[in-house]
């Protein structure tokens, strides 16, 4: 079952009266961010600021995994960044009894993880670029962001969500959930909305082993973020630097190829992931260039194999969330938090209409990146 959900706000009072705030907790505003976790700015009567977030057990086999991730990243980059850096950085608060979650057995439901960073106060957050300097900007800020992990002490983080780039394996997701819409007249009718995006994500399909075991061959596994979204970078509200990178549930081994393509899904064109009007989704060549400007400035670190795979990436990977969001509009909605109905198929619409443009411009893309210097 679904481990997310609307929580009385008294109960969420309670939950952050858990952790070391300093004071009492007197309001708990939900966040309607993100996807996966349910998060609540949580303010005291001292008047601190918390973001509390509940982990979504659906999505995340192992919370304790997560966590224990999000300890040694945190601390990496406290240790690296130095005095001074507390708005470029997450910082968690522990919980009274010492611990850096909270766990919550509901009835009928497999206790749920809490968790609570420090707010960084005075920023925005972006749902698309507004401009290339912005795009520019979020990019380079990954790219550090990797920087700082390169040199994260051994052993490797832990997958969260083992395959969570195995674009093939998304496609077999797919396949198990055509199959099984046909046993239902719900299933049916989401299948029989969805027939033309069947066809072209089949269509596609050869695109998913372009990054897989063999073409990774000469790919380093490198520590990448792997929700490169604009969504998770903090500007400053008055110097709209790019702060701080947020959302760290899915930080662990993969490719600078993932990033980068993550990146291009979300930020080279003018269209919210959550639009209905599918014509913004066609990549602009001066977002996609600041994207690879940024991203290779911030990126030092990048083989010239690896440079050459970015495109792959963001073919890649806007196939692969076609997919995942197709998926999840056939299995009901499980997995994506949607507000209407549709809204998961309409996605996948955006991606889909991102990847013809993507496709048609290909060689461009692939002389910008050759050509941008860092
Ligand atoms: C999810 O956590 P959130 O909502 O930022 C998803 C990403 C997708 C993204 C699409 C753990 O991210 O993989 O790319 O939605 N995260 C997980 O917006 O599946
Ligand atoms: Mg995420």
């Amino acid at each position: 079952m679904k481990a997310t959900g609307q929580e009385h706000p008294e109960a969420v009072l309670g939950i952050a009266g858990r952790f070391r705030i300093g004071g009492r907790a007197i309001a708990a505003v939900e966040l309607r961010a993100g996807h996966i976790n349910d998060s609540y700015v949580v303010s005291t009567e001292a008047g601190s600021r918390f973001l509390l977030q509940r982990i979504n057990g659906y999505v995340f086999p192992s919370p304790a995994r997560v966590m224990a991730n999000i300890v040694r990243i945190t601390r990496h980059l406290k240790r690296k960044l130095g005095p001074g850096s507390a708005r470029n950085r997450l910082t968690l608060v522990s919980a009274v009894d010492g611990e850096m979650w909270t766990e919550t057995a509901e009835e009928k439901r497999a206790a749920d993880w809490w968790r609570m960073y420090e707010l960084i106060e005075d920023t925005t957050t972006e749902l698309r670029a507004s401009t290339p300097e912005q795009a520019f900007l979020a990019a380079q800020a990954f790219g550090r962001f990797e920087t700082q992990l390169v040199d994260l002490p051994p052993p490797p983080l832990y997958e969260t969500i083992p395959g969570f780039h195995d674009t093939l394996s998304r496609f077999e997701a797919l396949d198990r959930a055509l199959a099984s819409a046909s046993d239902s007249v719900a299933g049916n009718d989401r299948r029989r909305q969805a027939v033309a995006e069947i066809r072209s994500v089949a269509g596609h399909r050869d695109l998913a082993a372009r990054l897989g075991a063999a073409a990774a061959h000469d790919l380093p596994r490198r520590t990448v973020h792997n929700d490169c979204k604009i969504s998770n970078i903090l500007f400053d509200r008055t110097t709209g630097e790019a702060l701080c990178v947020v959302d760290l549930d899915t930080t662990m081994p993969g490719l600078a190829a993932h990033d980068f393509g993550d990146m291009v899904r979300s930020m080279s064109h003018r269209a919210d992931e959550d639009t209905r009007e599918t014509s913004r989704a066609r990549v602009d060549p001066e977002l996609f260039t600041a994207l690879a400007q940024g991203y290779l400035d911030g990126a030092g670190f990048l083989t010239a194999t690896e440079r050459r795979s970015l495109v792959d990436g963001a073919l890649v990977l806007t196939l692969e969330q076609a997919v995942r969001f197709l998926t999840d509009h056939l299995d009901g909605n499980v997995y994506f938090r949607v507000e209407r109905p549709g809204q998961n198929l309409d996605r996948c619409r955006v991606q889909l209409a991102l990847l013809e443009s993507l496709l048609a411009r290909d060689a461009d893309l692939r002389r910008v990146v050759g050509g941008a210097t860092a």
